[in-house]
């Protein structure tokens, strides 16, 4: 499905991309439908599945119906190694490069390993660094790390280089689901004006102008879940 090639085309063309976060854990099935018929009158280009948990082993049911109600490419958004299905399309190979916890460095990925091996997933190595939203977040609780300052951006800023350097193929910020303050243009700018690779922002994203301001900071893809989650009507302000 080349996920990444066409993340990098569209950086490369500046055409910006949404991605629709879909937490297992939280969306109903049966709601599923009538969700899709909003996003796809949406510009969202993307549907991420993940959570930092999913105690009830969702994910491979909600991908499989959302499977059958879309040709929007599906990449899984794990919290850990129980949440990978071959049914998505793509993945994102998560290092929490903000913190210092070996089990979310590399300890997930050896798990995982052979699973992708045996998978069609196409494997996207991500630098996941999580940045202060001033709200303590489940990424935090789940991976016991703490997230940088958002006042420390030479340290965001090297961390996203270092992820970069070391192979990385996307970088992403993330406030934590829910934040209750967003990454700061200025850090997406600052990481964006330094690194090659495309940048992904999300975290506490509720309004259109939120949207514009981190797309037009930098952010290659911005991810929005919790407000979709909360009000559908919110799609309507983002007709294609
Ligand atoms: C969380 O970045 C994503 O991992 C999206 O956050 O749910 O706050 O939109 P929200």
């Amino acid at each position: 499905m080349n996920i990444y090639k066409n993340i990098v085309s569209a950086k490369k063309e500046g055409k910006k991309l949404l991605a629709v976060l879909i937490d297992p854990e939280k969306i109903e099935i049966n709601n599923l439908s009538s969700f899709f018929e909003k996003v796809h009158q949406s510009v969202a280009t993307h549907i991420f599945v993940g959570g930092s948990t999913d105690k009830n082993r969702q994910t491979e049911k909600v991908v499989s119906e959302i499977k059958k109600i879309t040709k929007l490419p599906i990449v899984l958004f794990p919290g850990d190694v129980n949440q990978i299905t071959n049914l998505a399309d793509g993945i994102l190979f998560l290092s929490l490069l903000s913190g210092r916890n070996p089990e979310y460095l590399i300890e997930q990925h050896i798990k995982a390993a052979p699973i992708l091996q045996a998978s069609n997933l196409e494997i996207i190595p991500t630098g996941y660094i999580l940045i202060d939203g001033k709200k303590e977040t489940a990424v935090q609780k789940v991976s016991n790390t703490k997230p940088i300052s958002q006042d420390n951006i030479d340290l965001i800023l090297n961390t996203a280089l270092a992820g970069e350097f070391s192979g990385k193929k996307l970088i992403y910020l993330e406030a934590g689901s829910g934040a209750a303050v967003l990454v700061d243009a200025n850090i997406i700018k600052k990481c964006k004006s330094q690194l090659n690779i495309p940048l992904i922002v999300g975290g506490g994203i509720k309004s259109k102008k939120q949207l514009e301001i981190a797309f037009n900071a930098g952010a290659d893809l911005v991810v929005i879940g919790t407000a979709f989650e909360k009000d559908i009507t919110f799609f309507n302000d983002l007709k294609k």
